[in-house]
């Protein structure tokens, strides 16, 4: 059985994994909270990504790391710089003399946010972050790339769209994903005998609304078993037209190309 390490597994993309990833992996879930209802194949270890010898500790013995913690909607320079960069950079200086082999990084739709809807963008294009959010999350991409290149460290950094049982309004229409298809982009990263760096997109099957040329995924044979299109008519039929200032709308990253705070609509402003 593979011993899979879960950084941020208090948070809310974490309490869907936990539900879809298969029953083979033992997790060994990390956070600085304990998550509830501790599951039989899941132990828990407390660790923060800024503490370093608490995170050796954690890596030891791992096979893959699934690395969601951070700060995961746009807020302060001090608080993305710990959470998300000092952070990623002392998990995989953690990984790296543990020996781990593979991370799958949770990157974000955030790291080419100011493309534009009307452009279609795949995975090698130059990133273009909407937020210092986004930059951290670019900033992570960058990091896997060096360790995978020069330690050895494989890495899968998915951009995460959306991840939600069904998507919420229009803009995540074209970048949802489902927790089952998360599952299976991750069970990917932690299998693939060939990854070493890659980086794909994390949607569903979004066809016509998607922003993203996710073949890359295709090519390591994921196979996405959602589709957005599928709740079209009640999101499209519930939502007014986009109003406001042109760029939420105009840019993939919706409001996080504007905001200083928040940045996604769904949750509080941080403080
Ligand atoms: C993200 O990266 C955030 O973590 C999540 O809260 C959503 O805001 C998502 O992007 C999105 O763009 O909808």
């Amino acid at each position: 059985m593979k011993t899979i390490l879960m950084t941020g597994a208090a948070g809310g993309v974490a309490r869907f994994l936990r539900d879809e990833l298969p029953d083979k992996y033992a997790l060994r879930l990390c956070d600085r909270d304990t998550p509830a209802d501790l599951g039989e194949n899941e132990t828990f270890i407390a660790a923060d990504l800024l503490d370093m010898a608490a995170l050796r500790d954690a890596v030891q013995g791992v096979d893959a790391i699934i690395h969601l913690g951070a700060f995961s909607v746009e807020s302060t320079w001090e608080t993305i710089l710990d959470a998300n960069i000092v952070g990623t950079y002392n998990l995989y200086e953690a990984a790296r003399h543990a020996g781990v082999r593979r991370v799958i990084f949770a990157s974000s739709n955030h790291a080419v946010g100011f493309y534009a809807r009307a452009t279609t963008i795949d995975h090698t294009v130059y990133p273009k972050p909407d937020s210092r959010y986004g930059v951290s999350k670019v900033f992570g991409e960058a990091l896997a790339s060096l360790y995978a290149n020069k330690y050895g460290v494989e890495s899968l950094c998915v951009r995460i769209g959306n991840v939600a049982e069904q998507p919420i309004d229009r803009r995540r229409l074209a970048i949802w994903i489902s927790p089952r298809d998360l599952a299976q982009l991750l069970a990917i990263g932690i299998e693939h005998p060939d990854i070493r760096f890659e980086i794909v997109y994390g949607a569903s099957e979004n066809a016509p609304h998607a922003w993203w040329d996710n073949s890359n995924a295709v090519r390591l044979g994921y196979r996405p078993e959602d589709r957005s299109d599928d709740y079209a008519q009640a999101v499209l039929s519930q939502q007014p037209p986009e109003v406001g200032d042109e760029r939420t709308f105009k840019f993939q990253g919706g409001t996080f190309v504007t905001t200083e705070t928040g940045g996604d609509p769904t949750k509080p402003d941080p403080q």
